[in-house]
């Protein structure tokens, strides 16, 4: 071990395996390209690697409501009895019987304006071999069963399950009902859950889950890609020994989802990074969002303009967060490290270099708390590997250096440059004024005060 630090890595290579659909810019297989750079550097060896366990749905419904995981199972053709208990923990899903509710008669309906992803209608990337294979048994859509029921019965399953998906925001661009789209979100949460466990357990000191991190997910709704909320679960697990937990979120967009489900508690104070305004989502984030009730002043926002650099990034990054370790003393830290905040992200609008990120990360860690590290968005996908490797090695002190990479099975996606680091400036103008973050950095400090500690 080089760092002499105790490092706990999850990664099973199902969960990039896993497939939203086609032009989704979510693309799992980013999850392997990374473990494939993390392992061709030989960084894990020089830490634990554990493999995914799926979160069992007990587990699961700490957070989420019986009836939003019921219906994720149902989409996902997996029985889990009624009410939902739980699920073996890493294999052996029990497949539903054929019913006229599942995801199979969703898939016979698609002209209704409920795009699914699925695997009969999308093709897997061909790039990327990671292709799940046919799973759940979803062959044909017109069961025998089906086919005899009268028309009335069809219309009013149809009805019913149009509701649930509205109800619970799925089966939409952002959110798909994709194959597996229950069991992708159970072994992120384990992942991250078990990392929280084994730094509870004191085991050690930071724990790496990079298939976690998603950060929208809602109590009962799907949400900006995300499903289920990992990082709230592995957080409640972290409060069970924990007094106070530190969430800090420098993925490009809103940790809506983390923030809303501790808003009102001072046990968990959230700190949320992220472009802010010109209709960027979720659009929730704004510096005046600060916690109600137990939980006012324990909810703080950094709302940003588009194309901040390293420079400015530093400048605000590093006081906020050394005031909020300071006065709220938090006795663990996660940190979501979505990669969309890199500059030339698809969907990003940020100028941030792989090193600025990393040293976000190193920053964090140098205060020496237990610490789990979360992935998140990262939609140019060679860019995302690069990123979570070097901040994998971050973890490990190890210092890579910026050559061309190691050769992996996956090395052609890494062209042009072939190289580490690139150059990943967009040029985007920085909208960020010195004024508008010295006016931001004040306003923290100053809530901060506010805090009877
Ligand atoms: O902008 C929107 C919604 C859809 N519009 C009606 C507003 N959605 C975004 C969602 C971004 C989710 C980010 C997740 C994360 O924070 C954590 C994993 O990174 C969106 C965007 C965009 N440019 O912001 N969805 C899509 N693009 C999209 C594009 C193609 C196909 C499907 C979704
Ligand atoms: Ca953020
Ligand atoms: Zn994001």
């Amino acid at each position: 071990m080089s760092s002499g630090l105790r490092v706990s890595y999850f990664h099973s290579e199902s969960v990039g395996g896993f497939y939203y659909g086609r032009g989704h810019p979510m693309k799992p297989p980013r999850l392997s390209l990374t473990h494939a750079l993390v392992k061709a550097y030989g960084l894990d060896r020089q830490m634990e690697v554990y493999s995914l366990r799926r979160a069992t749905v007990e587990e699961a419904l700490l957070f989420h409501t019986p009836e939003y995981v019921s219906f994720l199972a149902e989409l996902d053709g997996i029985d889990l009895g009624s009410p939902p208990r739980t699920l073996p923990p890493a294999t052996g899903l029990v497949l539903a019987p054929r019913d006229p509710y599942s995801a199979r008669l969703a898939r016979c309906f698609p002209p209704l304006g409920l795009p699914m992803a699925s695997t009969s209608r999308s093709p897997r990337p061909s790039s990327l071999s990671h292709g799940r294979q046919a799973g759940h048994g979803h062959q044909g859509c017109l069961t025998p069963q089906v086919s005899q029921q009268s028309a009335e019965d069809l219309a009013a399953a149809k009805k019913a399950l149009e509701e649930s998906m509205r109800r619970h925001n799925l089966g939409h661009d952002d959110v798909p009902v994709f194959d597996g789209v229950l069991d992708f979100s159970l072994l992120s949460s384990g992942g991250s859950i078990d990392g929280a466990a084994r730094l509870n357990a004191g085991v050690c000191d930071v724990a790496i889950n990079w298939s976690g991190g998603l950060h929208h997910a809602k109590k009962q709704a799907a949400s900006g890609f995300c499903y289920m909320n990992d990082i709230v679960l592995a957080i409640l697990e972290l409060l069970k020994f924990n007094p106070r937990v530190l969430y800090i979120d420098i993925d490009v967009h809103h940790g809506d989802g983390v923030e809303e489900a501790f808003y009102e508690t001072d046990r968990v104070m959230t700190v949320s990074f992220h472009m802010y305004g010109e209709g960027f989502f979720p659009g929730t984030g704004a510096r005046e969002d600060i916690g109600e009730g137990e939980g006012k002043q324990h909810a703080i926002n950094v709302p940003l303009r588009a194309g901040i650099d390293d420079r400015s990034y530093a400048y605000i990054f590093k006081p906020v967060i050394a005031a909020i370790i300071e006065s709220y003393q938090p006795t663990a830290i996660v940190l979501q490290c979505g990669a969309d905040s890199l500059g030339c992200d698809r969907l990003g609008c940020f100028n941030l270099t792989i090193g600025q990120h990393a040293d976000c990360l190193a920053f964090v860690k140098s205060f020496g708390i237990p610490l789990l590290v979360l992935g998140g968005g990262g939609y140019t996908v060679p860019n995302v590997a690069r990123l979570w490797t070097v901040e994998t090695a971050t973890v490990l002190d190890v210092e890579l250096t910026n050559d061309v990479i190691p050769y992996t099975e996956h090395f052609d996606l890494f062209g042009p440059s072939f190289k580490l680091i690139p150059d990943t400036h967009a040029g985007i103008a920085n909208l960020n004024t010195r004024t508008y973050l010295d006016k931001m950095k004040s306003d923290i400090l100053q809530q901060l005060k506010t805090i009877p500690f």
